[in-house]
């Protein structure tokens, strides 16, 4: 009997957090992905704190992007990242879009797919608008193309990094 393959996508993961010392939310989050089944976390950016888009009375956050390998399919994937993100103590408010959170993960892209249906759009609407997610993302994967909106790069220049302030070096491949 022939095993089935093990097919594995790259998969990116944006991480956001504004409340409750967010840089080490952050940081918490990397180390449970790196921690999820079927899937190696290969890459992680910089950390960058920058101002809140959306209602402006809120705290700065800290976002990072980091670069996944996975056998898991979308659905299962970002299934995971809600588990995480309600272990680390994430409410959601219903009607409070954007308000402020101790973590949010946000499935950005998953190989070339994409997928529009209730709970899951992929790529991520608005990468190419947002350089919080733009310019980690250039750290890990520069070269990627967002399927529909563009290469990594190029939107990063387009967009410039205003507002962006890089609050450490990581280590990008894992050891
Ligand atoms: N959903 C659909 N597709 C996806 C996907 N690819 N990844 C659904 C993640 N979730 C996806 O998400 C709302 C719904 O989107 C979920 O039911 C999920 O199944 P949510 O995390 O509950 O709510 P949200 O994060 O407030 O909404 P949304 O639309 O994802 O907002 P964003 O795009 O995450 O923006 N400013 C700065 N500086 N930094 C930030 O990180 N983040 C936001 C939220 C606003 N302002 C920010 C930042
Ligand atoms: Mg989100």
């Amino acid at each position: 009997m022939t095993a089935e393959p093990d097919y594995w996508s790259p998969a990116y993961v944006g991480i956001g957090s504004n409340l409750e010392d967010p840089a080490s939310q952050v940081r918490q989050a990397i180390e449970c992905l790196d921690d999820l089944p079927d899937t190696r976390r290969v890459a992680v950016s910089d950390l960058y704190r920058n101002p809140p888009l959306g209602p402006r009375d809120q705290p700065d956050y800290v976002n990072a992007v980091a670069g996944l390998l996975t056998i898991l399919s979308p659905e299962e994937l970002l299934a995971a990242l809600h588990g995480i993100e309600e272990r680390q103590g994430r409410t959601r408010i219903k009607g409070d879009r954007w308000g402020p959170r101790i973590i949010d993960l946000d499935l950005l892209v998953f190989g070339h797919r994409t997928i529009h249906k209730p709970g899951l759009n992929l790529p991520h609407p608005g990468i190419s608008e947002r350089n919080f997610v733009l310019f980690p993302l250039c750290d890990i994967a520069p070269r990627l193309t967002v399927p529909g909106q563009g290469i990594v790069y190029r939107l990063a220049q387009q967009l410039g990094d205003e507002n962006l302030q890089a609050i450490n070096i990581q280590t990008r491949q894992r050891a």
